[in-house]
């Protein structure tokens, strides 16, 4: 897999070495060993398996062979409460990838995920290791494809809410080739974030997405709001607009959509107007 990967990547830094491992308990995290050893921004991490698989808030990642399952060590100078921009930075690659190769019907999700016809079909996991001034040492991008997999391999409760490339394509796809695709445009937006260029990153992502003008409902421990998403505040967050007309913002959380376009949100949130 890596030398073919390594032949079809025609970028300056993204995936110049490649770790390649037939099962392991987590890509991200055996990137941040490598990241933490001095490995190079642009190493990748793939797996065919992982027993570990991680998504956000310690939930598992189930991943089976014949997904994408691979983490990118990246060494921006960002700030810490800007990393949310290279997870949307990272949805929009794939969705385009998703769009350009396939021509599937791929949406983002806020915060971090990749619905084709309303089912997950990637997630995606930045984490940053931080030095003592609270600096970013590097981020990690972890990045889970459901591309060859049969749905029947995962449990039951998930089959209606997760979708994979191969089931919606009723083929298997080349990985590879894929990979190589959304590695090259990956490097590009990374340049692009890097020379400033991070509007242009938020108009695309706002495009793409299927949360903001949508009605959502918002459950936070002690109560639930109802309202329109209407916007990204600049730190990531999903801003509210409740009935009342004031605005709240969804600083994390997870948006369930629900048919004819209802939304719940299980999120922390608080009133901001
Ligand atoms: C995510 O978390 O969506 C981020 C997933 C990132 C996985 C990649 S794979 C490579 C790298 N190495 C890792 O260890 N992780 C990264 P979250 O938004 O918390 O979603 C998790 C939820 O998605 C679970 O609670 C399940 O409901 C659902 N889920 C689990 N496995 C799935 C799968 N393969 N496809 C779709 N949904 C899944």
């Amino acid at each position: 897999m890596t030398e073919k990967i390594k032949q079809g990547l025609k970028t300056q830094f993204m995936g110049k070495k490649i770790f390649f491992f037939k099962d392991t308990h987590s890509t991200n995290d055996i990137a941040k060993e490598l990241a933490s050893k001095g490995a190079e921004a642009g190493t990748i991490v793939i797996s065919e398996k992982q027993s570990n698989g991680r998504g956000r808030l310690g939930r598992r990642w189930l991943s089976p062979e014949g997904g994408l399952w691979f983490s990118i060590i990246l060494k921006p100078r960002i700030k810490p409460n800007e990393v949310f921009k290279l997870t949307f930075l990272t949805a929009v690659v794939v969705v385009r990838t998703l769009r350009k190769k396939f021509k599937l019907n791929a949406q983002i999700k806020w915060p971090n995920d990749i619905l084709i016809n309303g089912k997950k079909v990637c997630g995606v996991l930045s984490e940053i290791i931080t030095n003592l001034s609270g600096r970013i040492n590097f981020v990690i991008i972890g990045i889970g494809i459901n591309a060859n997999i049969d749905l029947n391999s995962f449990p039951e409760r998930l089959r209606f809410s997760i979708t994979s490339i191969r089931s919606e394509l009723k083929k298997e796809i080349d990985r590879e080739d894929f990979l190589c695709t959304l590695l090259i445009e990956l490097e590009n937006y990374y340049l692009l974030l890097t020379d400033g260029g991070f509007d242009l990153i938020l108009e695309e992502w706002k495009d793409l997405n299927c949360v903001l003008d949508a009605y959502v409902e918002v459950e936070s421990l002690d109560r639930t709001i109802k309202g329109q998403a209407v916007d990204i505040a600049k730190d990531g967050a999903l801003l509210i607009k409740l009935e009342n007309g004031s605005v709240n913002r969804v600083i994390s959380g997870d948006v369930i959509l629900k048919r004819f376009y209802k939304i719940r949100l299980k999120a922390e949130s608080e009133k901001i107007s």
